[in-house]
């Protein structure tokens, strides 16, 4: 596997400044040697450019789109090269808006070679806004919605198919803040959720079990991976924390099981902010947890 990382500094789409310090800090934390340390080849492609954040109020319920659109165009082209290229690409965000496209552009992949595709969204929150629900325009709170079809024709058309996934590939986790009218839209648009309640219930085992069970062999995996998903305890570096998040051995087990699927295809990195963070732990964090993505066991594993 040869893994690709594409830097994406913004934070467009964010209601706090600091993501666009995101990917320096992924790399300072030793983002490619730990990849390295797994078996996997790294290339690391440097930084994608884009506008500056102008730090506006919405407009008709967006902020930014102009650059959000901009950013996410850079993106999908970039993420859709590396697919192209037979690379794993792994997005090094920048706020949440990026996932749209991230994963447009993995949808486009995936249509094109007649795969199925599956995206697990680790997250606080559903990013299930629309700009009547949404109570703060930041578009990192839209990026599932414009994905399924809901949003702004420029960034929902942004892959060149409309909608780029139906909800029923997606499985959040984590999830334990919802806006009102989301929720309404949530439940509406039948999105599986595997919220703070079902992991506390359930366990982290048997909710992964869940959120991977009917893919088959030949299964695009594309994992959205919002730093906001751990309890802020152990992960202060990110601009909308919400307690009660997973701790560090549910997050472990939670990749752990990621990577036992066997069926990554690509990643996400997001809403880490160095600004916000203390003497970079988050990002090492961050690198630790995806090294359990990648592979990473205390033992020898059956069947690798
Ligand atoms: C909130 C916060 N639901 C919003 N969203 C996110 O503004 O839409 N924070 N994604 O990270
Ligand atoms: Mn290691
Ligand atoms: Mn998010
Ligand atoms: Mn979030």
């Amino acid at each position: 596997i040869t893994a690709e990382l594409i830097g994406a500094p913004t934070d467009i789409g964010a209601g706090a400044r600091g993501a666009s310090m995101g990917p320096e800090a992924l790399r300072v934390a030793g983002l490619q040697p730990a990849l390295e340390s797994h078996g996997l080849r790294v290339l690391d492609v440097g930084n994608l450019s884009g506008p500056g954040n102008p730090w506006l109020p919405p407009l008709n319920g967006y902020r930014h789109l102009p650059e959000v659109v901009a950013w996410n165009a850079a993106v999908c082209d970039a993420v859709y090269a590396a697919l192209g290229r037979g690379h794993l690409p792994i997005l090094l965000g920048g706020d949440h808006c990026l996932g749209v496209g991230s994963i447009a552009a993995v949808a486009r992949h995936c249509r094109e070679q007649g795969r199925p595709l599956r995206v697990l969204w680790l997250d606080a929150h559903a990013d299930f806004n629309t700009s009547a629900l949404t109570p703060s325009g930041n578009v990192h709170g839209m990026p599932v919605a414009c994905l399924c079809g809901l949003g702004p024709a420029e960034l929902v058309g942004i892959g060149g198919h409309t909608p780029a996934l139906r909800p029923d590939q997606v499985r959040q986790i984590g999830i334990r803040s919802v806006d009102e009218g989301e929720k309404r839209l949530v439940h509406e648009h039948g999105l599986e959720v595997f919220d703070m309640r079902f992991i506390d219930e359930e366990g982290m085992r048997r909710t992964m079990a869940r959120a991977l069970e009917g893919m088959p062999a030949n299964t695009h995996l594309h994992v959205s991976f919002d730093v906001d998903f751990l309890d802020p305890e152990i992960a202060p570096g990110v601009g909308t924390t919400v307690p009660g998040g997973p701790t560090y051995r549910e997050a472990q087990l939670c990749m752990e099981m990621i990577a036992d699927s066997g069926r990554l295809g690509s990643l996400d990195i997001v809403e880490l902010n160095p600004a916000l963070d203390v003497r970079n732990k988050t990002a090492e964090l961050a690198v630790d947890l995806v090294e359990s993505l990648f592979g990473k066991s205390t033992l020898m594993r059956a069947g690798r």
